[in-house]
């Protein structure tokens, strides 16, 4: 009977068919899981000592089954892919085109990544989003070329680097 109740907890909160779905989407958009992966290893490093590349692969691959997880990334990757293709309206193009730092729901997507794993995502998203570490900064580079647009992507990279980050770090510390 318990078992049965996980298992539909599980399935309201994880979506395992929506995760490749969100994979490929990314490898769309030149994400690869393996760049994340880095970004979570820098980050838990001098916390967890024994953390493997591997260990944060699979922690990226779990915040990638979460269900609110994948619906802020579908939202953000379909604004920066609209972006590009000059199907916004006006002024929400110029804004999401412009990437200024005070338009702000970039981060908003992020935080509702975040979110999902507590304080320690939400501190680790500040950090990767002031220093914009390894894949991030490259993102954001490429976004400020003609007829690309990474106004989220940055952010929402980011923010499942950062929350895989806190998912290795609410399973080895006490
Ligand atoms: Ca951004």
């Amino acid at each position: 009977m318990d078992n049965m109740k996980n298992f539909e907890d599980n399935e309201r909160l994880n979506n395992p068919k929506k995760q490749n779905i969100i994979k490929e989407k990314l490898a769309e958009r030149g994400v690869n899981l393996m760049d994340i992966a880095a970004l979570t290893y820098d980050l838990q490093k001098p916390y967890v000592p024994t953390i493997t590349i591997d260990i944060c692969l699979e922690h990226v691959n779990n915040v990638l089954l979460k269900r609110e997880i994948q619906h802020a990334i579908l939202v953000g990757i379909e604004l920066d892919v609209l972006a590009e293709k000059d199907l916004l309206s006006e002024p929400l193009l110029s804004l999401v085109k412009g990437d200024h730092s005070l338009f702000g729901v970039d981060e908003t997507i992020a935080f509702s990544i975040v979110n999902v794993y507590g304080s320690i995502g939400l501190t680790n998203f500040g950090y990767v989003d002031k220093l914009k570490p390894g894949v991030i900064g490259e993102l954001d580079g490429a976004g400020k070329r003609e007829g690309r647009c990474n106004t989220f992507l940055d952010d929402i990279v980011g923010a499942i680097a950062s929350a895989a980050a806190s998912s290795i770090a609410h399973r080895y510390t006490v």
